[in-house]
Formats: structure tokens, sequence, C-alpha cells
């Protein structure tokens, strides 16, 4: 894997831009209940020294989008509205919620994003997904960028040309070193190679810089706390080293990238790793639960 050359051929010549940085956010409270209006302006008012982007996975759940608007056009801020299609019930309902409200705020909505990680998880083949997206696209009267977001490795081996090809107008991809085991050491060097894999093939089927998908790091972070996965392990000192070196350090390179994520999220029940063992996701925030501060954010 030449990283170098990968990254000369995908990243435009003599550009020098920072990437844009923008906020996984979660539609609940530490208490697992859902936000309201109040509850996005408390946490925009902490994000908003660091980003004015955020994006949400199911815009009907806990009426995200009728929620979040309002109080993203007061603060100035864009949102990716999430639809979760992985139910023919979610999938409706995310899509009307969306139909109804992206419109009425439409300086509030950076994208549309169908699915998180179906491809990934094998529900969805490139094609399905493509169907729903431009279903989506149709729905909203090509007004809004429509795209997926998937984990990295479902670009790198085709699984998505269908939607490099068929027109999808955003595509996120997700790295964690984390969830791939390694050391803090590692983990950036880990992250870039993950990234420009997807980012490289992507841009091999694409063959146009001006024409293709719009790119974005979709999910990555590193956890303050919870239990070792494999070499990764959580804690604030290497959440904090991986936010320099891996996040600013691929903004930087002028990449487009979501943490993942905004604020803990207590109520969040144990999961299982790849690999079987405990999966602790409260401790990913960028931020504490109650919007304090772990630690620096500055690039
Ligand atoms: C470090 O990351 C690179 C890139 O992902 C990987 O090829 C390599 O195996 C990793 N090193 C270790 C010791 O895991
Ligand atoms: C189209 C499709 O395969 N949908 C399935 C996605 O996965 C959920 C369960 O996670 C099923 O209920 C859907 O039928």
């Amino acid at each position: 894997m030449h990283l170098s050359t990968l990254l000369l051929a995908t990243a435009p010549a003599l550009v020098s831009a920072r990437g844009s940085l923008g906020f996984a956010l979660g539609d609940k409270k530490a208490d697992g209940t859902c936000k309201f209006q109040a509850d996005y302006t408390a946490d925009f008012a902490t994000l908003g020294g660091t980003s004015k982007l955020v994006r949400g996975y199911a815009a009907s759940d806990c009426n995200t989008a009728q929620e979040i608007l309002p109080a993203a056009k007061a603060a100035g801020f864009q949102v990716i509205l999430g639809i979760w299609p992985d139910t023919d019930e979610s999938y409706n309902e995310d899509l009307a919620a969306v139909v109804k409200y992206a419109p009425q705020y439409a300086d509030q909505v950076y994208a549309i994003t169908v699915g998180s990680e179906t491809m990934y998880r094998g529900n969805f083949t490139g094609s399905q997904l493509l169907d729903k997206i431009n279903d989506v696209k149709t729905a909203l009267g090509g007004n809004f960028k429509v795209g997926t977001a998937d984990s990295w490795n479902k670009y790198q081996d085709g699984t998505a040309d269908p939607l490099i090809k068929g027109g999808a107008d955003i595509l996120l991809c997700n790295a964690f070193s984390y969830w791939q085991g390694q050391t803090i050491a590692n983990s950036t060097g880990s992250f870039f190679d993950d990234v420009m894999q997807a980012f490289g093939h992507i841009q091999e089927v694409a063959g146009s810089t001006t024409t293709g998908p719009e790119l974005w790091v979709g999910e990555v972070g590193w956890p303050t706390a919870g239990s070792t996965y494999q070499n990764a392990v959580p804690g604030t000192s290497n959440a904090q080293t991986f936010w320099q070196k891996g996040i600013c350090g691929i903004l930087d390179w002028g990449v487009n990238v979501f943490s993942f994520e905004a604020f803990d999220e207590p109520w969040k029940p144990v999961s299982t790793g790849q690999d079987g063992s405990v999966a602790d996701e409260t401790h990913w925030g960028v931020w504490n639960a109650d919007r304090s501060s772990k630690y620096s954010v500055s690039c």
C-alpha cells in the first residue's frame, strides 16, 4: 500500500484548503429519552466553537428532523438527516419526515444519508441501496444531496460500486482503527490507510474528481473509557492523541471528517464487537454527556 501515491492521485494538486469537520450527534439524552429542540440548542452552543455541522441517523426517530432543524436554523448549523432503510417501516417513516421538514429548512439540510453500514451488515447490496437512494432523490425533487454512509472496506472492495456509478451525491466512509484493534501508536497510520484505500477505489471507479461523489470520513474516533479491544486501549490521553494526529491530521490533508461522536451516550446498551468481545459504546463522545469538556479540540 503506497499511501503517498494514492494521496497524490486523489487530492487535487496544489489545493491547500483544510477539510471540513462535523460531528455525529445522537438523538437521545443521557437517560435515553428523546432530545427536544432545547436540547439541540444546548448541544449547538457547545459545538459551535468547533463546527457548525452535525449528522443524524434516523429523521423520524425521536422526531429528530422536527426538533433539530429549528434549533439548527437559530444557531446557524447544518445537518445531515438520516433515513434508516433496514425495515420498510423505518424507511417510510424517515422518508416522510425528510420530505416534510427538509424543504421547510432547506438551508439547514446539508445532505441526506440512506442507511448506516447497511452494506457492511449485508442488509443491502450496492444496487439495492442505490435504488433506495434514487427513490429518495426523486421524492425530494432532486433538491438535496443524497448518499450513504458505510464502512471503508465496502467502498474499497467494490460493494459500493453501483452507488459510485449510479449517481450517489455524497459518500461517507467510516474508518475506526480502534475497531481494527490497532495500538494508539499505529492508529493514525491505519486510519489514513483505510481512508485512502476507500477513496482511491472510489476515484478509480468515478474516474473524475469533479463529477464523482462528494467524499467524507463518516465516522471516526477513539473512546475515552470502556474495555480494551485487542490492542486498542481506551482513555482520555489516547483519545486526545488520536484527535490531534488522526482527525486534525487528515483535516490538514484536505479530507472532510465527521467525528464519532459529539457527546457520550451513557444510555447505550453494551454490544458485541466483531471478535465477540464486549463493546462499550458509551464513551465515544468528544465531550461528556453533560457537555463538559474532556480534552482540547483545537487543531
Ligand atoms: C499498522 O497499520 C497498518 C495500516 O493499516 C497495517 O498494515 C499494519 O499491519 C499495522 N501494524 C500492526 C503492528 O498492526
Ligand atoms: C431489504 C432487506 O434485506 N431488509 C432487511 C434488513 O435487515 C432487517 C433486520 O435487521 C430486516 O428486517 C429487513 O428485512
